[in-house]
């Protein structure tokens, strides 16, 4: 059989239909296959957005120096003269600045695959030639990647990986309350591909035995999995609130579980006499926290007593936490899952992103498989990877990040493969300002995205469809051989071949390669794939058979995992790697950072846009993944289009927020605010507050200029975003935090330019 795998489904490729075309069918055995798959093929296929030639920039070849680069038009040129000109500018950007003016963050998510990751092949190529300048972190949840190391003593990825599994909430919890939701629209989601879409059964498991789940969230559809779910609305960006007042009404009601406090926590009476008004005056109660959330104090007194009564989990879902203060509601969380007393005991205590993507809860096996190593780099300077535009705009400026004081790097050159910067980061005008600055743009992809179209040499790449991959990490059971389902479209060359080509021009081909051709290193990691097979028990069979039969399952892991367990069982022998081997409700080594913006202990902070105090006519905009795609990915696929309204992004928004601006549905609305405006299309649903908007991240970013006024004219809520920090500890992103207003659009629908290519020229 062949298959092929994305970071939304394992697939077998079939040819035997009816219309001679290929299919991509879900693998035997996935309970709920993503709907994304669906826009793979024709995404892949589409000949008005796939690279088919290097190309470069025409003002670029002109000396422009990067003048022009968001708004030019490109030469296209062989692979020879492509490669030429990137191994001389490379050449030329360290000779003269040093490797330290070159940024090879390249952060972004590529395709599933082990071979061909893009970022990695990038890195190994970039640390051979003398290094480069990285990002640290995600997009996806940095203030955690940052904070919890400080109050847990444990990595994110360690955190992830001991998140109480699943089937002990199904049989064990009897109130989840899941703040932002559990949704089975991003738990389509694993990182380097999955076989297997399991996180609605569990729900459905747990619910039927009787699990009670309050949806603490802005979007009733955030649970739209478990009808029997309770909604309980809440103003984005207040949770923090909500949680302190929670612990407040535990401690004053005596509520507690004070045993475990003491036990297995630090810094209580900190966090107590804050909860109490004692350091600002101010007792965190249900009464203060009611006007700032949009709450009965009531109803938060009511669920102070429920979560007491019951085995509760507190799940935090990743989205919380992309925003301003994103670090306070994952420690408020943390705090009062402590208070409750159920962390260490099954189905209870405290989670973060349930569903945020498939495999968190997943019991897996956590099986560590090799990889193709980056190698070292000669260079140490990096940047939290939100900091991007902030790096570009202000050379040598200052910036604090988890307690050190920095400065950004003088960056010259760029190279991008397998992101997309003008889908991933906010405020993208002010993104398009900064990316004038850099001498040099590389960007390998295979479509035209926002990205690509503003790079000085554009390197086509091959898809995952179009070439051998193997499919195995460590959440998902399956290990698949990808085999390709189509040929690579035009001159596409995969990653690796693009940068061997380029290696053996600057002359480190043998180090890079070592020697092997891609079927050798297939071979060579599937080799090293099965000695580890080999260490946890199992017999995989030899490189030809995997590659014929396509497909072989190990069993998971038959224990399944309770956070904080061990420490719980004995936290003397088996302390937290903390400061004081406990979890930190005061944490020293955080307050001696002096950050107003994140003290040492979960503090309430207003964000910096809130609805709090907007005006009357403002909305909260979320922004969050969308449905039918990954990020910008396969938005030119049938299953984005066929979301549109009239080619336009839809936003969600309640039937009388609408009606007071005199939208109907399907109407196109213009959404605005100081930053940035664009167009999107109007779908009225009952399931989200009034005073909120959402629109999915994800649409091709198309900026025009109409009647002398930039406007975004697809969909892109990073127009509307903020970009700044989170706090100085973690400098994560905080896409979640933005007002706007909404009008309808009454002007004609200017066309969209993102779904015709970009002009080239032949022949440079
Ligand atoms: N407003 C707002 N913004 C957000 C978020 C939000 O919630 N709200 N979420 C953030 C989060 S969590 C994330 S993770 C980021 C995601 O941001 P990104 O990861 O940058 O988004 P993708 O669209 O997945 O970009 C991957 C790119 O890699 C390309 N690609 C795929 N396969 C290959 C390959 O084999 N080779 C090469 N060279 N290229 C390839 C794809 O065509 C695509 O352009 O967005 C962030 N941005
Ligand atoms: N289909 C699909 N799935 C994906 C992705 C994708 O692109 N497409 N991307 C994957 C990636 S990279 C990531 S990081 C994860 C992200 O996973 P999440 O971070 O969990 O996803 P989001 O969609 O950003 O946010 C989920 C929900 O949080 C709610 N929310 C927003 N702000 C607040 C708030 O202040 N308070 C409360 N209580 N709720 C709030 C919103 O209603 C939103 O629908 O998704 C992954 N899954
Ligand atoms: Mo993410």
């Amino acid at each position: 059989m062949r298959y092929t795998a994305a970071h939304w489904g394992a697939y077998t490729i079939g040819t035997d239909t009816e219309d001679g075309n290929t299919e991509l069918r879900p693998v035997a055995g996935d309970p709920a296959p993503s709907r994304i798959g669906r826009g793979w093929m024709s995404a892949a296929r589409d000949p008005k957005s796939r690279i088919l030639e290097p190309a470069v920039r025409k003002g670029w070849l002109d000396g422009d120096r990067g003048a022009a680069r968001n708004a030019d038009s490109f030469v296209a040129v062989g692979w020879d003269r492509a490669v030429e000109l990137v191994a001389g500018e490379l050449d030329r950007v360290r000779g003269a600045h040093g490797n330290g003016a070159i940024f090879g963050g390249s952060y972004g998510w590529a395709s599933a695959g082990r071979f061909h990751h893009a970022q990695s092949q990038l890195r190994r190529l970039l640390n051979l030639a003398g290094g480069c300048v990285t990002s640290r972190d995600t997009y996806s949840h940095a203030a955690a990647e940052v904070l919890l190391p400080h109050i847990t003593g444990m990595t994110n990825r360690a955190f992830q990986d001991q998140m109480t599994s699943w089937p002990l909430v199904a049989e064990h919890c009897e109130l989840l309350v899941a703040f932002g939701g559990i949704s089975e629209r991003t738990a389509q989601i694993t990182s380097s591909g999955t076989s297997r879409h399991e996180v609605t059964g569990w729900l459905d498991t747990a619910a039927r035995r009787g699990m009670a789940v309050i949806n603490v969230s802005p979007q009733r559809s955030d649970m739209a999995a478990t009808p029997s779910a309770e909604w309980l609305s809440i103003r984005p960006g207040t949770d923090t609130a909500l949680m302190l007042a929670l612990c407040h009404e535990l401690l004053i009601g005596k509520l507690h579980d004070q045993a475990f406090v003491d036990r297995y926590t630090s810094g209580w009476d900190s966090f107590r006499d804050y909860l109490l008004g004692g350091t600002d005056g101010q007792p965190k109660s249900a009464d203060w926290a009611a006007s700032l959330c949009a709450m009965a104090a009531d109803d938060i007194r009511a669920l102070a007593a429920r979560l007491s009564q019951k085995k509760t989990m507190i799940a935090v879902n990743w989205g919380l936490q992309r925003a301003h203060h994103g670090e306070q509601p994952l420690w408020a969380g943390l705090a009062l899952a402590a208070m409750l007393g159920g962390i260490g005991r099954p189905g209870e205590g405290f989670a973060f992103g349930y569903g945020s993507t498939t495999p968190v809860g997943r019991p897996s096996r956590l099986i560590g498989w090799p990889s193709v190593l980056q190698g070292s780099n000669p260079v140490s300077d990096f940047i939290p990877v939100a900091r991007i535009a902030d790096m570009l705009l202000e050379p040598g400026g200052a910036y604090d990040y988890d307690g050190a004081k920095r400065t950004y790097p003088d960056i010259r050159l760029v190279w991008w493969a397998g992101g997309n910067p003008f889908h991933h980061h906010q405020d993208l005008n002010r993104l398009e300002e900064a990316w004038t600055r850099p001498e040099t743009v590389i960007v390998n992809d295979h479509a035209w995205t926002a990205t690509a179209r503003r790079a000085d040499i554009v390197l086509p790449a091959t898809t995952a469809l179009e070439r051998h991959d193997i499919m195995i990490n460590r959440r998902d059971p399956s290990l698949i051989y990808m085999s390709p389902a189509m040929d690579p479209m035009g001159a596409a060359l995969d990653d690796h071949e693009i940068l061997r080509r380029i290696a053996a021009r600057l002359g480190v081909e043998p180090a890079f390669t070592e020697g092997r051709s891609t079927k050798d290193w297939l071979r060579h990691l599937w080799d090293r794939s099965r000695q580890v097979a080999a260490e946890w028990g199992h017999e995989l069979p030899d490189f030809e058979t995997f590659c014929e039969v396509g497909r072989f399952d190990l069993p998971d892991d038959d224990a399944p995992r309770i956070q904080f367990g061990e420490f719980v069982a004995d936290p003397d022998k088996m302390p937290l790697a903390t400061d004081s081997g406990r979890i930190t409700l005061f944490n020293p080594t955080i307050a001696a950072m002096k950050l107003d913006d994140c003290p040492g202990h979960p503090v309430w902070r207003q964000p910096a846009e809130s609805l709090i105090d907007a005006d009357d006519d403002e909305l909260h905009l979320i922004s969050g993944q969308p449905a039918t795609r990954l990020h910008g990915q396969l938005d030119r696929g049938a299953e984005a289009q066929a979301d549109k309204i009239d080619g336009r992004e839809p936003c969600v928004m309640h039937p009388e927020t609408a009606a007071r601006r005199g939208i109907a549905d399907g109407d196109i609305v213009r959404l605005f605010n100081g930053r940035g405006a664009c167009l999107a299309g109007a779908r009225l649903s009952t399931d989200i507050r009034r005073d909120c908007v959402a629109l999915a991240t994800g649409a091709w970013f198309d900026p025009q200029t109409i009647d002398g006024q930039r406007l975004e004219v697809h969909g892109n809520p990073n127009v509307l975003t903020l970009d700044r920090g989170a706090s100085g500890l973690s400098q994560g992103n905080i896409a979640h935090t933005a007002l706007v207003r909404v009008e309808k659009w009454d002007k004609p629908l200017p066309p969209l330019s993102v779904d015709r290519l970009p002009t080239i020229a032949s022949g440079g």
